[in-house]
């Protein structure tokens, strides 16, 4: 008996760890929400902010916007103890876009890109939309973060992120 209740202790908690991601809910921060500040531009610019006046729940999202015309980029946040399978959940919201899509990526030991999963794309403008997908992680990733990538002239929002075993 002992023994089957360690295994089922190390099974759900103690030797996987339980995936977090840092302030879901964008309650946390000033100018920016806490742990979402990293961005990546492919072209011309965005910026991120944590905006008080349109979000999923109060008091805050997170908003990405093009600066000065179109632009591709994103923002990004660390999963930890990001292994085996999980459901990453969120809500969306899209304006003036060619396209939005949050995506999970990993990341190697030596951070090279070896997974990529889309987890919600628009083309179109949106309100406030849920998406909820379930992901496994190849073994070999190290590193996984999760992202929101704009692409066009235009503003999206993410807010209310989750992962669950
Ligand atoms: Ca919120």
């Amino acid at each position: 008996m002992r023994r089957f209740l360690s295994l089922t202790l190390c099974a759900a908690a103690a030797c996987a760890g339980e995936p977090a991601i840092p302030n879901g809910s964008m309650t946390e921060g000033g100018d920016t929400p806490t742990g979402w500040s990293e961005t990546y531009t492919m072209k011309g610019r965005v910026v991120v902010a944590r905006d008080t006046e349109v979000f999923a729940s109060a008091p805050a999202s997170l908003r990405l916007e093009s600066l000065a015309g179109e632009a591709v980029g994103n923002v990004n946040a660390f999963i930890s103890d990001a292994s085996g399978t999980f459901t990453v959940s969120g809500k969306v919201r899209s304006q003036g876009l060619k396209r939005t899509v949050v995506a999970m990526m990993g990341f190697d030991q030596t951070w090279q890109m070896k997974q990529w999963v889309d987890l919600y794309e628009t083309k179109a403008d949106v309100d406030w939309t849920s998406f909820s997908k379930p992901v496994s992680i190849d073994p070999a990733v190290k590193h996984v973060k999760l992202c929101l990538m704009i692409e066009g002239d235009g503003k999206a929002w993410i807010d209310d992120v989750e992962v669950k075993r």
